[in-house]
């Protein structure tokens, strides 16, 4: 069995995504998500005029060798554009093989060891008020798990409240948008809302919050110690994770359980933070992190030290990597819960797939293969639009993290 062609479809349905199809001498294909927000044609070009080329006339069942080859075979290492390109490959052959086994994916990775995928929503609003609405709606959905941001008074904008409340996205920009940051505003806030929050509902729902990589690692450890008693499910991001070690720092002061990894792509960021247990969660993801072959040895390390996953899944992440990672999720030991951002109609139109949600879970499909496909002729219809993620400055003008 040979592959004969890659193709990547660079569409627009509200947002961009970048999707690469494998198709082979037999006609089976199968499909990845190659989508990095706001940097997608670095990843377009990487495919198509660096690994394309390698992979035409092999054999698409050799997944292993694959992976190896275009990782150590670049020479140059890690990198969200490469690791990215590799996973689209990845995804994609294991979604031939499982379409050759005639099974879902998730029975080739050992089959299901749970009876749906915990999920967490985005319930945000510029008030508390607001935010505690978007609460009681997710609650109505019949989400077990939500992630609550609320705007911060005396702050135009902040990260995770948008205007369209069940939509997000965050690159809004042909040219980066610019916000303003306050840390002392936003650290008044946050514990104000998990108060009211908990008055409202109770210790019933689980409740997440993302700091988003703002805070430093004291001012971390000091939200997360206040955020103790409204026992959140995870503290996401709460300071940058360049460095590991940082997080040794707010470990030593807070029970608040802490995620961490959304924008990793290597075992190697992760290695410290898991074998020092100074997470929690992590949530590294299949499309930035090289695929299932890769994703699958960092569970396997957190398993080993009680750390369980949460994978990103912003609507960044195409329906093709929410449906990948259905299918990993059910089947390894110490998932946690899975992040959901629904995708807007017109994104849900472009990428057939056969995942459900219902009751808070998401269930994988049962057609052979990941589930999910992409419909060309409907993804012709939009072009690719440049969007940048935005940046932000502090009150005084200085850069500091989105
Ligand atoms: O800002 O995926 O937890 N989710 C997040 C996301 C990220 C976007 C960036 O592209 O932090 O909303
Ligand atoms: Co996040």
């Amino acid at each position: 069995m040979k592959i004969i062609e890659g193709k990547v479809i660079v569409t627009c349905p509200g947002r961009n995504f970048v999707t690469l199809k494998i198709i082979t001498d037999e006609g089976v294909y199968g499909i990845g998500d190659a989508t990095l927000n706001g940097r997608e044609l670095s990843v377009v070009s990487y495919l198509e005029d660096h690994v394309i080329p390698c992979l035409i006339g092999r054999d698409p069942q050799q997944i292993e060798d694959i992976w190896q080859y275009l990782y150590r075979g670049a020479y140059w290492r890690r990198g969200p554009v490469t690791m990215s390109a590799i996973a689209a490959v990845d995804m994609a052959l294991w979604d031939i093989k499982a379409k050759l086994a005639k099974m879902p994916l998730y029975q080739l990775l050992g089959g299901r060891c749970r009876e749906g995928v915990m999920v967490y929503g985005h319930a945000n609003g510029t008030t508390i008020d607001d935010t505690l609405g978007e609460l009681d709606r997710y609650m109505s959905m019949g989400y077990k798990a939500i992630r609550l941001q609320t705007g911060v008074p005396g702050l135009k904008s902040t990260y995770g409240v948008s205007g369209d409340k069940m939509y997000y996205e965050p690159a809004d920009g042909d040219l980066p948008t610019e916000n303003v940051w306050s840390t002392e505003k936003y650290l008044d806030s946050v514990p104000k809302l998990f108060e009211r929050a908990r008055e409202k509902v109770g210790f019933g729902p689980h409740l997440l919050h993302d700091v988003h990589h703002r805070l430093t690692p004291i001012e971390a450890a000091r939200l997360g110690k206040s955020l103790e008693p409204y026992r959140l499910f995870w503290l996401e991001d709460a300071t940058v994770a360049d460095n590991p070690e940082s997080f040794r720092l707010i470990r030593q002061h807070t029970t608040t359980p802490l995620a961490v990894g959304e924008v990793f792509n290597s075992i190697h960021d992760c290695r410290t933070l898991i074998q020092e247990q100074l997470i929690d969660y992590i949530r590294c993801t299949l499309v930035h992190t090289g695929g299932i072959t890769h994703l699958r040895r960092i569970a396997s390390l957190a398993d080993l030290y009680q750390v369980r996953t949460g994978c990103h899944g912003a609507t960044d992440l195409s329906p093709v990597s929410m449906g990948a990672a259905l299918n990993f999720d059910i089947s390894i030991p110490n998932f946690g819960v899975q992040e959901y951002m629904r995708h807007t109609k017109e994104t849900d139109e472009v990428f057939p797939h056969n995942y459900t949600f219902k009751n808070g879970y998401l269930m994988p499909g049962e057609t052979p293969g990941h589930g999910v496909d992409i419909d060309e002729k409907l993804a012709a219809k939009y072009p690719y639009k440049r969007a940048f993620l935005p940046v932000n400055r502090l009150e005084d003008g200085s850069m500091t993290n989105w």
